[in-house]
């Protein structure tokens, strides 16, 4: 899954700033380098960035969800935690709803059931502008699982299929790295909820802590990660970084299928 952000401040480097068209190319490069989805966001969800207005988030995902839609073969799905974003996503051609509060936010579950479109259910502890602050868990691990268990029948009783629904630890939102390696470490645990597994590690902060590296220093440890998440049983990764996040997916991919064959 690549990323693609159409915030102000996300295509602001050499001072250019974010058009439709400059998406659009971002888009279908990730698409020619093995993206199997492209994750479509306009609101920054990182710890203190300024929440954004309904209209303003529409105003920057359609035009772009539009231009993509008739030009990928891959689906689009839609990053947003509004129902409203999300009913235009839809109309737009969006075919996933990734949403990090996991349809809380009281309208989505119905927005998600009438569209027909899978979605995405990830798990944040607390909200963005807070989620940092000292969060604590009992078992971490067993606590997402019980919450993703509660999200993915909420969605049922919304008229959701199961068939419809994947799953997210939500690596990053209100976790320590001691958490978040927690997570990753227990990853298959997950896989007992029968649901297809997503991750997001991509550049994450637990890198940066971890290894005292910057944002755009985090590519290979990224690539790890990703790896040991699919070793684990995740089999959709969102990155930043789609050519060598792909690269490293495929050798897993080529070992895994000849393990099967001694198998078989
Ligand atoms: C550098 C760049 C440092 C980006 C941090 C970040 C996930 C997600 C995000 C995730 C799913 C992010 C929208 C956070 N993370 N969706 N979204 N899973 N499903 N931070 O882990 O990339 S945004």
């Amino acid at each position: 899954m690549g990323v693609l952000n159409v915030t102000p401040d996300s295509f602001s480097d050499g001072g250019d700033f974010f058009t439709p068209e400059k998406a659009v190319q971002r888009a279908l490069r990730m698409e020619a380098e093995g993206a199997a989805i492209i994750d479509v966001g306009g609101e920054s969800t990182r710890p203190g960035a300024a929440p954004v207005t309904e209209a303003d988030e529409i105003g920057r995902v359609v035009p772009v969800i539009e231009a993509l839609q008739s030009r990928l073969r891959v689906p689009i799905s839609i990053d947003t935690q509004k129902p409203a974003v999300m009913q235009a996503a839809i109309d737009a051609g969006a075919g996933l709803i990734n949403d990090v509060n996991a349809l809380r936010e009281p309208g989505a579950l119905e927005v998600a059931a009438a569209g027909g479109v899978p979605v995405c259910l990830m798990h944040m502890q607390g909200d963005p502008r807070t989620m940092q602050d000292e969060p604590r868990y009992r078992d971490v691990v067993d606590v997402v699982k019980e919450f993703l268990a509660q999200r993915l029948a909420a969605c049922e009783q919304a008229g959701i299929r199961r068939e419809q629904v994947l799953l997210d630890p939500g690596f990053g939102f209100g976790k320590t790295v001691s958490h978040n390696l927690q997570l990753l470490a227990r990853l298959e645990e997950f896989t007992r909820l029968r649901q297809p597994l997503v991750v997001g590690l991509s550049r994450k902060s637990m890198i940066g802590k971890l290894l005292g590296l910057e944002v755009g220093e985090r590519l290979p440890a990224s690539i790890a990660l990703a790896v040991l998440a699919v070793e684990r049983g995740a089999i959709l990764v969102r990155s930043h970084d789609v050519a060598a996040t792909w690269q490293a997916l495929q050798m897993h991919v080529a070992l895994r299928d000849t393990h099967q064959e001694q198998e078989n």
